[in-house]
């Protein structure tokens, strides 16, 4: 699936040159420099630091102590940095990472009342309603069962609100993007259980709650999609789910708002309509333009980002790979374009291997950045043939007061210094 654009040798061979100047620059300096550099006819072991005894090996390894990565706690009112226990939410460092796959302990955090502590040994599935064999499980009894693993992303459906009617130039991507992670999650298959309990032919909802402080409980509709993709997993990125993201058990549904996913869940109950719980009838709900609030908006669109460079960052004129990522609840991502002019023009980002259904998809594309002032965009079309609308397409269509659901083009315009800030559009 990966594909090479045909500005690879050249590009390969410019960095070459880029890296010789900057690291002769940096140990001689100056004049003697470029004389240094136009006489080096190839680069030898000298220039490479000599080798260095280990610390002794570990039971489990860290981080390196020059890699600095950690997530935004927020409060209530996006206040940030602030004190544990204060946080509401804590956001992924979208600026920090490559390739698709979140590290489990930077995965962003969602918890509503606080991370509950379970003890597996006790805790208790309830499958229940609309069902001929209502059942109890144990965690131990879904462990048993036959697993599948699937790589997908979770987005908080408030993900990019910040933008809905200003924009803030002192924000990064991840204080506006950070609510979404890709993982690979194991468990047992939604319909394998609700098989397993003897669903009825016209139980068409699914009442999904959590076992924490919030009472958390979503009303999920068992179309065929949701039915085939969703499971009841004990497992991240091959280990137990971390308290934070359900222990011992949680429920997926992909490409769905990251709400639906319930977590610590005690609970799944049958039922012909939707339970109408506060969580869909007060709070995930979207106010339209015309005062009327909108329910059941479930699904993750197509969206897309530029994750390098992006907001707070400073750039110099030259040559940029410029990286990001895009993902689509309906699927595939099909292909990002690049605008380096404000959506005036655009061209195709290569897309890096895998790129997978439901999951964060990896593009990167090259630019020249020759010191004048720029904004640079991406727009993702997936599978589906869903395109990521501009903003004033979406603002148009859903007004400014929705808070959940934005994914408009994200713009991060670049000034004479180079300085890379949040705009509109
Ligand atoms: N029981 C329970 N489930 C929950 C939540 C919660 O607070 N309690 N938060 C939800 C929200 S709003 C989101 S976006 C996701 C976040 O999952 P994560 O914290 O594993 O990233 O979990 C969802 N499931
Ligand atoms: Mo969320």
């Amino acid at each position: 699936m990966g594909k090479t654009d045909t500005g690879d040798s050249t590009r390969m061979a410019g960095l070459a040159k880029r890296n010789r100047r900057t690291f002769i620059g940096e140990a001689a300096g100056g004049v003697i420099a470029t004389l240094a550099a136009s006489k080096a006819a190839a680069e030898t072991l000298a220039d490479v630091p000599p080798r260095m005894m280990g610390a002794p090996v570990s039971g489990r390894s860290e981080r390196s102590s020059f890699a600095e990565l950690s997530r935004i706690p927020e409060s209530t009112a996006g206040k940030r940095n602030v004190a544990a226990a204060d946080a509401i939410n804590s956001k992924t460092p979208l600026q920090s990472l490559v390739g698709t796959i979140t590290p489990s302990d930077l995965h962003y955090e969602r918890s509503h009342a606080g991370v509950p502590d379970l003890d597996p040994a006790k805790h208790r599935l309830l499958i229940h309603g609309m069902a001929a064999r209502p059942t109890v499980l144990r965690v131990a009894d879904l462990r048993a069962m036959p697993s599948f693993s699937r790589i997908m992303f979770l987005e908080c459906s408030g993900n990019g609100w910040e933008n809905w009617k200003a924009a803030d130039p002192s924000l990064t991507v991840q204080n506006m993007y950070g609510m979404l992670s890709t993982h690979e999650w194991t468990g047992v298959p939604l319909r394998a259980l609700l098989d397993m309990v003897g669903r009825t032919a016209d139980a068409r909802w699914m009442l999904a709650e959590g076992g924490d402080g919030s009472g958390m409980a979503r009303s999920i509709p068992l179309t065929d999609e949701i039915l085939d993709e969703s499971m009841v997993a004990y497992a991240q990125n091959g280990e137990s789910l971390r308290p934070a993201h359900g222990f011992p058990l949680r429920l997926l549904v992909p490409g769905f708002e990251g709400n639906m996913s319930v977590k610590w869940l005690r609970r799944l109950k049958l039922g012909d309509q939707p339970f109408m719980t506060r969580w869909e009838t007060a709070r995930y709900t979207g106010l339209m333009p015309d005062g009327r609030a909108r329910q059941f908006h479930l699904r993750q669109d197509v969206n897309s980002v530029i994750t390098n460079p992006s907001g707070m960052m400073h750039i110099e004129p030259g040559y940029h790979r410029v990286s990001g990522i895009a993902w689509s609840g309906h699927g595939k991502i099909e292909k990002v374009e690049f605008s380096a002019d404000g959506g005036l023009t655009w061209r195709r980002a290569q897309l890096n291997a895998p790129v997978l259904a439901k999951a964060q998809t990896r593009f990167e594309v090259d630019w020249e950045w020759d010191g004048s002032p720029a904004k640079i965009l991406s727009r993702s079309t997936d599978e589906k043939g869903n395109i990521q609308p501009d903003r004033k397409t979406l603002v148009g269509e859903l007004g400014t007061n929705a808070v959940f659901h934005y994914n408009a083009q994200q713009t991060w315009a670049v000034d004479r210094q180079g300085r890379v800030t949040n705009v509109l559009a």
